[in-house]
């Protein structure tokens, strides 16, 4: 398949026959931010059905095998239309809570440092007036979606969100940090407070995880 403007740069070894990714760390890890119930619920049950339901699509499609996940969302509306929307959906789940769960930590870094640090301040004007502008991001998607924080094709720092499970790899970004806003995510422990689950997000993210993630992302793996 053709890449236009974007190649895979985080996933490269996330292909069929997908499977749940290891968290790394333990259920209650994040506690008391994000609860240890809300957590098995997500990963193990939600993840695994993107997973699962990417696979059951893609088995009979065998010349989509040999692809990453990301050359698949990246080339999404060259797809046939027997698997576009099960890519667009689980293929986007599997890609998304893949990264979701790997920026998480407690007593991390809070802020950026080095490059990205610069780079932020200049894209945004500053650490906080990014966080502003994420966050309103987060707020402001209506009903199930994600905030993201990408690369463009310039290089370029910007914040979108997107809806459902929609990659912004699609758009012809790179995303490298992203915040799930689907209630899933929190509504065992916050309920209809996402505002709540999003400065609790603020306190589990790790910079630190954050910057090799950015650093792939600009040399495009
Ligand atoms: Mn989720």
């Amino acid at each position: 398949m053709e890449n236009y403007f974007v190649k895979p740069y985080l996933f490269k070894d996330l292909k069929y026959p997908f499977v749940l990714p290891l968290l790394g760390y333990s259920y209650d890890a994040l506690e008391p931010y994000f609860d240890a119930r809300t957590m098995e619920i997500h990963h193990a049950k939600h993840h695994q059905v993107y997973v699962d339901s990417l696979n059951a699509a893609l088995a009979p499609h065998t010349m989509f095998h040999g692809h990453t996940l990301e050359e698949l969302l990246i080339n999404l509306d060259k797809l046939p239309d027997a698997i576009r929307m099960a890519v667009q959906n689980h293929g986007g789940g599997h890609k998304n809570h893949s990264l979701f769960w790997q920026l998480l930590a407690t007593g991390g870094a809070d802020m950026p440092s080095g490059d990205l640090a610069k780079k932020v301040e200049t894209a945004f004007g500053g650490y906080d007036i990014f966080k502003e502008k994420f966050t309103t991001a987060a707020k402001a998607r209506f009903g199930s979606g994600w905030a993201w924080l990408s690369l463009n094709m310039q290089d370029d720092l910007v914040v979108t969100s997107t809806l459902n499970q929609n990659s912004p790899v699609s758009e012809g970004l790179r995303p490298f940090m992203g915040l799930d806003v689907w209630e899933h995510a929190y509504y065992l422990k916050y309920q209809n407070r996402r505002v709540d689950y999003i400065d609790a997000w603020w306190h589990v993210l790790d910079w630190n995880k954050v910057e090799p993630l950015y650093k792939k992302a600009l040399n495009r793996g």
